[in-house]
């Protein structure tokens, strides 16, 4: 028989895209529980067609679960996940909780789709945003010419933030739409958008800041480290180098990263265009000439990863530079969340 899905977390950003991708994709599971915080429960939400009533998190509602995602912050998952667990579901989490736990895999299917077999605690990792913005091209081009090192720049949308980031990036610009007085002095944006800047640490409407996530040692921040440590254990691969500077920026969804790849050994402009283009999951947009190539606003709503303005380096042969754009609440959320999902649920069934 289908599998049983419960769905922790129906009720966030990434939970309404979950509820579009199980109404739109292949149907595999048999019933389908909505879980949200005792707040959201007894809300009606729809799914495959049909209306449903978002149950509070409690551990009775694990009972019969084959398969319980999580888009739910840390501290929900780290208790919650395990219990799920314990009622003998697979729990496929998309918190930062487990990602770096040894002994729980961090699996983005068209990279290391094994290794969601070996899943010791019934936990199973879905990598953060950024890092599964461009690990997917990134894994394509290390299976061709073996990666060495990665500098990375993100262009992070309001939405990793969740709804609390859309929905200050909507207020501010609101607050500034329309004023040609401003962005021409220091501090004009910050005045006509004052106090209320969400979970931003800076006017984000306007502006461009270089920060995601909280502080951790030396100045970097969690999401840069995330994106080294998430890079390392999904290629597997403990000793790449990583440096990344993650950069928010006035989109709402769609996180882009300018990357600058080394290799072990010399990279061809044409050959690697071609593994991108053949790579699953991944989408090639690099027409310079016809002004073509990935941006968020083209991006958004779809499931792959865009690349374009493949270059190889000027100054290392061994290097390329190129442009990714990924949805970050689909490839970047939910819709690799709903892949494990299905690997999983195939393996249950088979
Ligand atoms: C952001 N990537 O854009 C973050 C949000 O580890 O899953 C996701 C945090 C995480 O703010």
């Amino acid at each position: 028989s289908k599998p049983t899905l419960a769905v922790v977390g129906a009720t966030g950003a990434v939970g309404s895209v979950m509820l579009e991708l199980l109404s739109t994709r292949e149907d595999v599971y048999g019933e389908i529980r909505l879980v949200a915080s005792p707040r959201s429960a007894g809300k009606k939400l729809t799914v495959r067609g049909e209306q449903l009533e978002v149950l509070a998190l409690a551990p009775e509602v694990f009972e019969g679960v084959d398969i319980a995602m999580f888009d739910t912050p840390d501290e929900v998952s780290k208790q919650w996940a395990p219990i799920a667990a314990e009622h003998g579901a697979v729990a496929v989490d998309n918190s930062g909780a487990f990602r770096m736990d040894p002994d729980v895999p961090l699996v983005v299917p068209e990279v290391n789709a094994e290794a969601a077999r070996n899943r010791p605690k019934g936990i199973i990792s879905n990598p953060n945003c950024t890092t599964l913005s461009m690990i997917v091209a990134m894994g394509a081009l290390h299976r061709r010419y073996g990666l060495r090192e990665l500098v990375v720049a993100s262009y992070q949308a309001a939405s990793g933030a969740g709804q609390a980031g859309i929905d200050t990036l909507y207020d501010q610009l609101e607050k500034v739409g329309g004023n040609r007085e401003l962005g021409v002095r220091a501090g004009d944006v910050r005045r006509a958008i004052g106090d209320d800047l969400g979970p931003f640490p800076a006017p984000l409407a306007m502006n461009v800041v270089p920060w995601a996530g909280s502080l951790k040692e030396d100045g970097w921040t969690s999401e840069e480290m995330k994106v080294r440590n998430e890079s390392r254990k999904i290629l597997g691969l403990p000793n790449l180098r990583v440096s990344a500077t993650c950069v928010r920026v006035p989109v709402v969804t769609t996180h882009s990263l300018a990357v600058h790849a080394v290799f072990d050994q010399p990279v061809d402009q044409r050959e690697a265009q071609e593994v991108l283009a053949a790579a699953p999951g991944v989408v090639l947009v690099d027409d310079p000439a016809a002004g073509e190539f990935p941006t968020p606003a083209d991006v958004v709503g779809t499931d792959p990863t865009w690349v374009g303005r493949v270059r190889r380096s000027l100054d290392d042969p061994n290097a390329l530079d190129l442009f990714l754009c990924g949805d970050n609440l689909r490839k970047g959320a939910a819709l690799n969340t709903a892949q494990i999902a299905e690997l999983v649920a195939a393996e249950l069934t088979s």
